[in-house]
């Protein structure tokens, strides 16, 4: 029987209590808990992960914005839309454009301005280019700044701490060795995690991701990756347990969505099923960080199932006029007035389930609490 379905009531509220001092789950009660599929149980799972984040975060939830600044990219992910050898239309803001849109995002409600790009040589190989972009935005909207510019050298994250950068996102995907080759192709798995320490080391608060979905992952020959990298329960334990190492502030993940023109357009799309449960695990392993509801994936409808299995961030919101991507872009084929990602469309949607806009000051307290005053 499912991990949750057989518990009594008095085991149930107890393992509530136990998560909330800290008590640590095996890898056997995770995979009980990802191999779920009793609606009941399942429900009760949800439940337990909200009940947790209630312990530490009450109703409040946090909307960070998200700035594509650029989709130029060096790189050959295989997931992704923004891989180099995409034949797609491209874009780089301009430090102006920036600043008019920081303009308008300064009064929308969000918590955190996110700016992200591709492996852009422009930004890559002149740091200065992507100081000037933290300075702009931070200092037109007076708000934290997360910044996810790949994998850049410790010299780079020192001068972006110097700069004031707040949050420093830099996903693993995954921390199976050989399903990361697979996904990052020709890409360090240790540079990319020592990326994010010495983020850490630096006074940022670091971000670390992980894509589930990749069971019927087929290569564009039609070919499936081999079985040993295919198991999305078995990939998620390692996956969580990989990113505990680096004591990240914030954990994500998302459900990988096969992209047009990329080596895994052939794939089929997984059910969001396993990302809820992630989610609520990660609340478990994980219960007084960030955890983040992507507008990305599923947007508003995806949202609400995010938050109601244990998420307490809203990211990839964007304004309602703009024109900017989104990384997976679940509405790329929707006109921009009808995409609804935007602050005020997705603060509606907290009050309608009972939930809140957070205050910038507790959000500003999450983010220093290691900091000694
Ligand atoms: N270029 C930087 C990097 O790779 O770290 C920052 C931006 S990158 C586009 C942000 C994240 O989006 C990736 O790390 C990955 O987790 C996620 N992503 C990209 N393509 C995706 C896809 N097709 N499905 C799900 N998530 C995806
Ligand atoms: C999101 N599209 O939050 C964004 C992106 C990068 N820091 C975040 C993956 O879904
Ligand atoms: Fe480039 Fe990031 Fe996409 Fe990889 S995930 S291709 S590094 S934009």
């Amino acid at each position: 029987m499912d991990y949750f379905s057989k518990m009594s009531d008095a085991e149930y509220n107890q393992f509530i209590e136990d998560i909330i001092q800290k008590k640590s789950l095996t890898d056997d009660d995770i995979r009980s808990m990802l191999s779920a599929t009793d609606k009941a149980g399942l429900q009760r799972m949800f439940d337990a992960a909200v009940s947790v984040k209630n312990h530490y975060f009450g109703n409040d939830v946090y909307l960070y914005s998200f700035v594509y600044f650029s989709t130029y990219c060096k790189n050959q992910c295989t997931f992704c839309y923004y891989n180099a050898k995409n034949k797609i239309d491209r874009y780089r803001i301009t430090p102006e454009e920036l600043r008019t849109m920081c303009e308008e995002l300064k009064n929308e409600g969000v918590h955190m301005i996110d700016l992200t790009m591709g492996e852009d040589p422009h930004f890559h190989n002149k740091p200065e280019n992507l100081l000037e972009f933290v300075r702009i935005a931070k200092e037109v909207t007076g708000l934290p700044v997360m910044v996810s510019p790949g994998v850049v050298d410790n010299d780079f994250i020192q001068a972006l701490s110097k700069e004031g950068a707040n949050f420093f996102a830099l996903y693993q995907e995954t921390y199976q060795e050989e399903l990361y080759e697979k996904l990052r192709a020709g890409q360090s798995f240790e540079e990319r995690f020592q990326a994010r320490l010495n983020a850490k080391a630096a006074g940022i608060c670091i971000e670390d991701g992980i894509l589930t979905g990749f069971s019927k992952m087929k290569l564009s020959n039609g070919e499936p990756v081999s079985p040993s990298v295919s198991d999305d329960i078995e990939s998620a334990v390692a996956s969580i347990r990989g990113m505990q190492k680096a004591d990240p502030d914030q954990v994500r993940v998302m459900t990988f969505e096969p992209q047009p023109g990329t080596p895994l357009a052939g794939t089929t799309q997984a059910s969001d099923l396993m990302e809820l449960k992630v989610i609520s695990v990660l609340r478990f392993v994980f219960p007084d960080r960030l955890i983040p509801a992507s507008l990305d994936v599923a947007g508003i409808p995806g949202m609400v199932d995010r938050l109601n299995a244990g998420a307490n961030v809203v990211t990839s919101i964007i304004s309602a006029d703009s024109k900017l991507e989104g990384v997976v872009n679940f509405d790329r084929d929707v006109s921009l007035n009808e995409r609804k990602r935007d602050a005020k469309s997705v603060i509606e949607k907290l009050n309608e389930m009972g939930l809140a806009r957070g205050s910038q000051e507790n959000f500003e307290a999450y983010l220093n609490r290691n900091k000694s005053s």
